[in-house]
């Protein structure tokens, strides 16, 4: 068909306005909104590979280009700073107590909570029979001596990411927090030690598939107790969640 010279202004307008329309209609996706999906961008000072440099190549190369929206809501969340490294004292977090008073401390709380065998709860809470599962290493037992309570994320990390800030009473209630179910977690003595202080940088569970939900939770409790993580740390935990 030929278009009589006429028109051609006309024609070129519809042209340009399909090109510009077309991006925005050809997905058949609506545009996210910024709060619906967190972008790298929103977030330069939190994401440290936005000023990646040649020693971060490994580490971009082994994420997909996307992450998924929920791990990077959460992992934007966190706050970026150096660790401490001095002062820490084990005795500066007390525990176990018995913030409840009811005769068992937050070892032996945690002990019944996570069994997946209910022990009954004789005297002086003293745990008779029950069964326990260690997550990290895929360990069963029915003694829970063989048990140790691990501070998920471990005193010396917190005290390091923050809490060499806090008053005593704050550290106590971290280092006894019930309220979050899995700031304390029963595993296996050699797993625990195996772990001491160590973040996600330098340790993450024997067991693999528990890797997304350690490090989801290692995220929440340091999002819940205003913790930071420091860079290395923040570079684990992506590369983790970018599997997951
Ligand atoms: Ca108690
Ligand atoms: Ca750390």
């Amino acid at each position: 068909m030929k278009i009589p010279k006429s028109l051609y202004p006309y024609v070129g307008g519809f042209v340009l306005f399909a090109i510009l329309v077309s991006p925005f209609t050809g997905s058949g996706e609506p545009t996210p909104t910024p709060t619906a999906r967190p972008s790298q961008s929103q977030t330069p000072s939190e994401t440290p590979t936005q000023s990646a440099g040649p020693s971060e190549t490994t580490v971009a190369d082994e994420q997909p280009a996307q992450e998924d929206s929920a791990w990077a809501d959460l992992l934007s969340q966190l706050s970026l700073a150096n660790e401490q490294g001095t002062g820490y004292d084990r005795n500066l977090f007390r525990h176990w107590i018995d913030s409840d008073g009811d005769g068992c401390n937050t070892r032996r709380e945690v002990l019944i909570e996570e069994a997946i065998e209910k022990p009954t709860i004789a005297g002086d809470c003293d745990l008779v029979g029950g069964v326990w599962y260690s997550v990290y290493d895929g360990v069963t037992t029915n003694d829970p001596g063989d048990f140790d309570i691990d501070h998920l994320i471990p005193l010396k990390e917190a005290w390091d990411s923050g809490a060499h800030s806090w008053s005593a009473s704050q550290r106590r209630a971290f280092a006894n927090d019930l309220g979050n179910p899995e700031a304390l977690i029963a595993v296996t003595a050699s797993s625990n030690r195996s772990k001491s202080d160590r973040d996600p940088a330098d340790w993450l569970p024997p067991n693999q598939e528990y890797h997304c939900q350690y490090i989801e939770q290692w995220i929440r409790v340091k999002i819940f107790w205003r913790l930071s993580v420091d860079e290395r740390e923040f570079q684990a935990l992506r590369r983790v969640a970018s599997g997951c």
